[in-house]
Formats: C-alpha cells, sequence, structure tokens
C-alpha cells in the first residue's frame, strides 16, 4: 500500500458527514489537510480536534464552491507546499427536495446543480493542472447510487450525480496519458447531515429514510476513499459502488419491523 503520510489531501465539503470523515482518516495516516466548506466554525474545531488527536498539519478554508471566484482565490491564494495537493476529495454535495420534476423548486434544482456539478467541475478544473506540473495526483468524486439509478422524486438530484459519474469517466479518459488518476465512490444510503439537508432541517422525515436499517456512515465511506487512495501509483480504482447490506438497489431495501 502507497503510504499517505506528508500527502496533502484537499476536501471540500469537510464541516459534516462523509469530508467530515475523510479529513480524520487521513489525519490518522499523517496527511496534510485543506479542509473547506461554508461553515467556518465547524472547520475550525474539526481542526482542533485533528491537531489534538493526531499532530495533523490543518488549513481551513471558509469556501462555497459555487462561487467560481472564491474558488481560484482559496486555491490561488495556497502556499507553495500546500499547492502541492496530491489529492483533491470532491466532496461537497447536496439533495433538496424529492417532489416530482414538475413540481419542483427551481432554487432547489439551481443549488443542487450549482454545487454537484459546477462546483465540482470548477475545483477540479482549478486543482488538475497543479496536479499535471508535478505529473502527480488522484481525483476522488464522490457520486452515488443515484448516479447509477433514478428513483421517483429523485430527478435533479440523480441528474446531478449521473452528470458526477460521466464528469469522473471523462476525465480519467483525458488524463490517461499522465500518471493522474480518478476514483468515484458512489454511496447508497450513508446517515449523515444528507437528508435533514434534502428535508430542509425536518429532522423526523429525515429519520424515517434510515428507519428498520443499520445504514452506513460516513467513516465507511472515508475508509474507500483512503483505501482507494493507498493504492500502489500503477493502480487505479475507477469506481467503488457501496451499500448497507439491506439495501439492494436506491428503492429496494429490507426493514426490520
Ligand atoms: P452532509 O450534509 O453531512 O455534508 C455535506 C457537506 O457538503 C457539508 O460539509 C457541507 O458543508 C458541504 N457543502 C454543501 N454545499 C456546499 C457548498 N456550496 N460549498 C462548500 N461545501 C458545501 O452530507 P454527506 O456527507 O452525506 O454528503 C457528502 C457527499 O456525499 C455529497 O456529495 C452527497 O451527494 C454524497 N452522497 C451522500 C450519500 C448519503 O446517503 N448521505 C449517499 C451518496 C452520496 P457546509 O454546509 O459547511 O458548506
Ligand atoms: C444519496 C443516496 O439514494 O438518497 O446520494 O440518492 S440516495
Amino acid at each position: 500500500m502507497e503510504g499517505l503520510k506528508g500527502k496533502v489531501v484537499f476536501i471540500t465539503g469537510a464541516s459534516a458527514g462523509i469530508g467530515r470523515a475523510c479529513a480524520a482518516l487521513f489525519a490518522r495516516e499523517g496527511s496534510d489537510l485543506i479542509l473547506a466548506a461554508r461553515r467556518r466554525e465547524r472547520l475550525v474545531s474539526l481542526r482542533e480536534e485533528l491537531e489534538g488527536e493526531y499532530g495533523a498539519n490543518v488549513l481551513t478554508v471558509e469556501l462555497d464552491v459555487r462561487d467560481r471566484e472564491a474558488c481560484a482565490k482559496a486555491v490561488d491564494g495556497l502556499g507553495e507546499e500546500w499547492r502541492a495537493i496530491d489529492i483533491l476529495v470532491n466532496n461537497a454535495g447536496l439533495s433538496r427536495g424529492m417532489e416530482k420534476l414538475h413540481e419542483g423548486d427551481m432554487d432547489d434544482w439551481e443549488e443542487m446543480i450549482d454545487t454537484n456539478i459546477k462546483g465540482l467541475l470548477t475545483m477540479t478544473r482549478l486543482v488538475v493542472p497543479l496536479m499535471a506540473q508535478r505529473r502527480r495526483g488522484h481525483i476522488i468524486n464522490i457520486g452515488s447510487i443515484a448516479g447509477h439509478e433514478v428513483y421517483p422524486g429523485g430527478n435533479v438530484y440523480c441528474a446531478t450525480k449521473h452528470a458526477v459519474h460521466a464528469l469522473s469517466k471523462g476525465l480519467r479518459i483525458d488524463l490517461v496519458d499522465t500518471p493522474l488518476r480518478v476514483t468515484e465512490i458512489s454511496p447508497g444510503m450513508v446517515e449523515t447531515e444528507f437528508s435533514v439537508v434534502r428535508f430542509h432541517g425536518n429532522t423526523d422525515k429525515a429519520a424515517h429514510v434510515y428507519k428498520g436499517l443499520t445504514p452506513l456512515t460516513g467513516e465507511d465511506i472515508a475508509r474507500c476513499v483512503v483505501w482507494a487512495a493507498s493504492q500502489p501509483p500503477h493502480v487505479q480504482i475507477n469506481e467503488i459502488v457501496v451499500m448497507p447490506v439491506s439495501q439492494a438497489t436506491a428503492t429496494i431495501a429490507h426493514r426490520r419491523n
């Protein structure tokens, strides 16, 4: 396995859920971390936690990935040692609502498209040239089973994750003549703040999503991310599709009464 000690890892959406769990596992491996999200206070307390627990070297960046100029400023403003990004985890993302398409909220659509597709594209466009220059780097996109399936009410969210799937494949093709690697991690149900955000803060509705089964945790996904990142340089993990044992598809899950 390839050691991750001293590798510079840039994680978007590091203030919660899967991104936060990735930060903790990479810190445990001795990686240097650039942690980005909008909620600065969350990032600062995570940094303190990781510094205390692992002696990690952590840089926090308050960033909305929908803001193209802010993303450029954040990347351009990195000091020499931080610009040497080895791993980019494009994790920032969200779902809003489960209305039928013809009844959907256009602001919700815009937020999902701007974050899940355009935010991922912006960060990729800014960071990959730095990696290409150094002829080393790994881009890890957090997709979803929603990038493979479409379920009732999933319409626009599923479209954004289908886009992440296509963009991961497209980037892999475009980088085939370089040592850079592209991995997509596509989870099923993971209990994070995801459903609370999807249902606009309705925690009862959110809890219902995971009722009667044991969902994945952010740490389960972070283990996949770290495993993919730890492969020898000639090995490229294209995709990992991962679900709880009692989930078979986006719509078929076995629930205890
Ligand atoms: P959480 O809601 O727990 O975390 C989402 C993270 O994304 C937060 O840190 C949030 O930080 C950040 N984020 C959201 N919008 C922006 C933005 N505009 N700019 C910067 N950061 C942003 O959800 P998850 O951890 O579950 O989600 C992480 C990824 O995993 C998403 O891409 C999601 O689609 C994907 N996924 C989740 C699954 C699940 O079941 N939970 C399954 C499959 C995929 P902040 O609000 O501070 O900006
Ligand atoms: C999150 C998983 O099934 O809610 O991407 O779309 S699902």
